[in-house]
């Protein structure tokens, strides 16, 4: 039973989308990870989440490019949290995905991250801090991945102090 979707607008978004699968999976939480479109199958995109909600499903990731309409379809056949990561796919840098996915109307809010890989692992986190609102045990892993990246920062510090003798 996934706790999370990710759902991606291509094939050709992979890339970009893989380091949000890779943060769950550290993590512990179950994901559903797939490809559909607001446009090119918007069948398939609703019938994925009344089927997803169905089995339990209480976030939904959605990544695309160009004029990037899949969170904001999403936003408007379920009531849980979704999260848009904007995909740079065209000349235009990504520009134009991130104010689609960005400017919902009120009413049907897409929390959006930033363009992206790094958009895309904080999508993850996101999903992760939403979720330990009510799971203890998951709370516990994060405060202790902050913890490692605090000390990966502090061993770095160390690290370049000593190299530059300061
Ligand atoms: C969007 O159009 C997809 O999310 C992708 O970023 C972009 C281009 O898709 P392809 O033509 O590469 O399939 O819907």
């Amino acid at each position: 039973m996934p706790q999370v979707a990710i759902f991606m607008g291509s094939a050709s978004d992979e890339a970009a989308v893989a380091p949000c699968v890779d943060v769950l999976k550290r993590l512990g939480i179950r994901y559903h990870f797939t490809i559909t479109s607001a446009h090119r199958t918007p069948g398939r995109t609703r019938e994925l989440v009344s089927a997803l909600e169905a089995d339990g499903c209480r976030v939904f990731i959605c990544a695309a490019g160009m004029a990037a309409h899949l969170a904001g379809v999403v936003a408007a056949a379920t009531l849980c949290p979704v999260i848009g990561i904007p995909l740079a796919a065209s000349p235009l840098g990504g520009l134009d995905a991130l104010l689609s996915t960005v400017q919902m109307p009120p009413g049907f809010p897409v929390a959006t991250v930033a363009l992206d890989a790094a958009g895309s692992r904080n999508a993850a986190w996101l999903a992760a801090r939403i979720l330990a609102l009510d799971d203890f045990e998951l709370a516990e892993r994060l405060a202790k991945a902050r913890d490692d990246m605090r000390a990966s920062v502090e061993r770095a510090a160390a690290d370049i102090e000593l190299k530059y003798g300061n």
